[in-house]
């Protein structure tokens, strides 16, 4: 079976005991969208010696990470941010970003090791890389970690207000085809993301490499297309969720989890058909002109009050164990956020697929945006 268990259920709650999320009633929590504030690293960034630039997920740091980091270290961070894997692999491969630091998913990490796009980390310079959990070490994607460092996971699911959609709705992906919430509801603008909730509505696998099957989830999601207010960042959706203007989305589970803390009358739901798992990843591309800087960053990153302001504040899963008992407890501690291990089994990796289905999604993607 295609689909891959991420975590056993044991593990899983041992890791949920201080991993995931969050609920109502946390103030730090609410009104949290990270503005994109650094300067841009504008393709080579600040080439001093003492310099880092990042180039990371939007939202996807607390407001006190590069700040904390700059005054710990006198490094000067530049910042740059991408919503979607390939947008980051496109810049990479056109070379010259000036770029330390990357943040990829799982998949990703495997194709640009592939690539030869990543450095081989210098495990002497990382002394707290004993900090992270073994469960987020040696996977698939990277099984000696000798480029990455896991940096959070979380899902990719269904959030929705429960004064309009009835639960028994959103507990299936069919809900974001419901013609009743339509320009109400929204998808993740990140094609490999969008095309798993497809597959698994038509009963797929979500890394289905069948053609025919590619083909039929791309006139799924064309079909939906007049039924969306658009494909949105998660954290767009985020908002939007929060505002009432959206009534259900596709979103990614730190950001369904900072919705629901600014608006208590939504819920998140990984939905019966399955859904995808995905672990983001420091590591430092090949042409970095700052490599000790960036050793220096993810070493910061694992320590263990970094770590949790990070969880406690994006509300993702730490892979961080040491940080795991400085997260607040009232986030560990809400169950609507930890899967049961049944909806758990029911979680994929978006596999890397090899160049040439890779390229497939990516096209039938455009042809649905184009559509
Ligand atoms: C956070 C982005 C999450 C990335 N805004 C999902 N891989």
């Amino acid at each position: 079976m295609a689909t891959s268990k991420l975590l056993t259920r044991s593990r899983f709650l041992r890791l949920a005991g201080a991993g995931v999320v969050a609920g109502s009633g946390l103030s730090t929590l609410a009104g949290c969208t990270v503005s994109t504030t650094p300067q841009q690293a504008d393709d080579g960034g600040d080439s001093g010696e003492n310099a880092l630039n990042l180039y990371i997920f939007s939202d996807y740091v607390a407001p006190d990470t590069i700040p904390d980091f700059e005054k710990k270290t006198g490094a000067k961070v530049t910042a740059d941010y991408y919503t979607t894997n390939e947008e980051l692999l496109a810049k990479l491969q056109a070379g010259g970003s000036g770029y330390d630091i990357i943040v990829p998913s799982d998949s990703m990490v495997e194709i640009m090791r592939k690539l030869d796009l990543l450095m081989p980390l210098d495990r002497s310079k990382i002394p707290n890389f004993d900090n992270a959990n073994q469960e987020f070490l040696g996977r698939s994607w990277d099984p000696e970690n000798k480029y990455s460092v896991p940096y959070q996971w979380g899902s990719a699911g269904i959030i929705y207000d429960t004064d309009t959609v009835p639960e028994e709705q959103a507990r299936s992906w069919d809900v974001l085809w419901n013609p009743r919430y339509e320009r109400e509801m929204a998808m993740i603008d990140d094609g490999s993301v969008a095309f798993r909730a497809a597959f698994l509505r038509l009963g797929f696998e979500p890394n289905t490499t069948d053609s025919g099957e590619l083909e039929r989830a791309k006139n799924l999601l064309i079909e939906q297309k007049p039924l969306l207010r658009g494909y949105f960042v998660s954290s767009e959706a985020m908002d939007l969720m929060v505002s009432g203007e959206l009534v259900a989305s596709q979103i990614y589970s730190g950001d369904a989890y900072r919705a629901i803390a600014q608006n208590d009358k939504l819920k998140y739901v990984i939905p019966e058909e399955g859904s995808v798992f995905f672990v983001d990843n420091l590591a430092i591309p090949n042409s970095s002109p700052h490599p000790d800087v960036a050793h220096e960053f993810i070493n910061y990153i694992l320590e263990p009050e970094v770590g949790a302001k990070l969880s406690n504040f994006l509300a993702y899963g730490s892979p961080n164990e040491a940080a795991l008992p400085k997260i607040k407890e009232e986030i560990r501690e809400d169950p609507g956020f930890y899967p049961p291990p049944e909806v758990l089994e029911t979680l994929a990796i978006v596999e890397d697929l090899g160049p040439e289905k890779n390229r497939e999604i990516e096209t039938a993607w455009t042809e649905v945006l184009s559509a």
